[in-house]
């Protein structure tokens, strides 16, 4: 079995619209101009270095934006410039919230599970529903097309359908989500979660809490996981309240190896207790403080929103954004990890900086899938990265990308059209077939 991370490839309209509320980073640079094209090309030098560091790399597509179909949904009517003029004068709020390219941060596409964890030896994947926020909610529909697209064969994977709507089973996907290993012993799955919608669990004050634990559960059970190798932590309110929307802000696992915030999960001392029961000796943790690093710097500069990555040669290097070199509590944090008795041997920073001030880091911007070769063979699509696919996709950026994206340019039709235009030559790049709905 091999790691495969899925990078999504940022979309032509990547803009600040301040759409999230919880997310410091998206709020601070809400109303700036963004760079899609040098987004989209910092992801793909992202994935340029992981794959040179001999780590499975694959991309996912960016969805349509300004999503028509949602604009249609609610009322706007005429030819596709019609709907966005009218959008645009009557309920420009409308407007921003169909135009983020958010669907970049893959870790929130959908929860996968290995074929070596479930009861019918298949990869399960759920995509995410996202209900939480509206400019994400509409991800899971297109979402869900495209993970079906690629793990087409059902003799090795079964997509499921994102989880109901409506606040009960508000799923977040795979940022809630850790698998860690070790030999000898049984995966185990960690499914955070922030409020229950059931349950009376004291949550958040200020910022809204994302995934529930209902969600999370009903993730454990469509994924055939043995219940025993399942933990449903609770993300630490204090962490949603300090910025933390999702657990992959305060806490990244790999394998044997995780680094947490001591504001990333509530009780964190029984839950590291409960890990080494299940994982035994070979476990390794390590805990941040808030003295030692506070959890304003971690939210700030990302250093747990990094991607700790398995090497060839056995041992795992952290692939961290700038931010968190710039900032020294972070760094030092880092550096601890790097000299303790742990398989981190190394941390590299790259600048991810567009999708960093939107609250994206390293972290969120790839969904982690892992594949036997059998399975992998059984993809045909050309979503695996290679030299001769990032200079493909590379010239497609510089091809169709704008520079730069004002604030009101999400509301010139012309946008949504060359969107269009881009994304119908990439789902022929990646050979992928006719995902979008404006392709149908
Ligand atoms: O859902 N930002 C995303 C960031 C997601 C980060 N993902 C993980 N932590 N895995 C969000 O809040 C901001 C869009 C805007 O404001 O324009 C946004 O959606």
């Amino acid at each position: 079995m091999r790691e495969y991370n899925f990078d999504g490839l940022i979309g032509p309209t990547h803009n600040y619209a301040g759409l999230s509320p919880g997310n410091l980073a998206s709020q601070t640079h809400g109303g700036q101009s963004s760079q899609p094209r040098e987004a989209a090309l910092q992801g793909l030098e992202k994935m340029r270095f992981v794959a040179e560091l001999g780590v499975g790399q694959a991309v996912l597509p960016p969805q349509p934006r300004p999503s028509l179909r949602t604009l249609r949904t609610l009322g706007f009517t005429g030819t596709d410039e019609e709907v966005i003029t009218r959008a645009a004068r009557d309920a420009e709020h409308l407007l921003r919230l169909t135009s983020s390219a958010s669907a970049m941060w893959t870790a929130n596409a959908a929860t996968v599970a290995p074929s070596a964890d479930t009861a019918d030896g298949r990869v399960h994947l759920t995509p995410a529903n996202l209900t939480q926020m509206f400019h994400r909610a509409i991800e899971a529909d297109t979402t869900h097309a495209v993970l079906r697209a690629i793990f087409a064969d059902p003799k090795h994977f079964q997509v499921h359908a994102p989880l109901p709507g409506a606040a009960h089973f508000a799923d977040e996907g795979a940022a809630n989500h850790t698998r860690l290993e070790t030999r000898g012993h049984k995966a185990v799955h960690l499914l955070a979660w922030g409020r229950s919608a059931w349950q009376d669990v004291k949550g958040p004050q200020r910022f809204p809490a994302r995934q529930t634990l209902e969600a999370s559960e009903a993730l454990a059970r469509l994924h055939q996981l043995d219940p025993g190798q399942v933990v449903l932590p609770q993300q630490h309110p204090d962490g949603i309240d300090a910025g933390a929307f999702h657990t992959d802000v305060l806490a990244v696992g790999n394998e044997r190896f995780l680094m947490l915030h001591a504001l990333a999960f509530v009780d964190h001392p029984a839950l590291l207790q409960t890990l080494r029961q299940k994982l035994g000796a070979d476990f390794r943790s390590v805990v941040a403080t808030n003295d030692e690093l506070p959890v304003k710097d971690a939210v700030k500069a990302y250093p747990f929103n990094s991607q700790v990555l398995s090497l060839p040669d056995g041992t795992m290097a952290i692939v961290a954004p700038i931010e968190s070199r710039e900032t020294p509590h972070a760094r030092a944090f880092l550096e601890r990890v790097v000299a303790e008795d742990n398989p981190v041997k190394a941390v590299h920073y790259l600048d991810v900086r567009q999708s960093m001030n939107n609250g994206g880091g390293p972290a969120c911007l790839r969904q982690r899938i892992s594949l036997t070769d059998a399975e992998r063979a059984a993809i045909t699509a050309d979503v695996f990265y290679s030299p001769a696919l990032h200079e493909t996709l590379a010239a497609w950026v510089r091809r169709h990308y704008r520079d730069v994206l004002r604030p009101d340019d999400v509301r010139d039709p012309l946008l949504a059209r060359e969107t269009m235009t881009a994304l119908d030559e990439l789902t022929r790049l990646l050979k992928l077939g006719s995902v979008y709905d404006f392709q149908q």
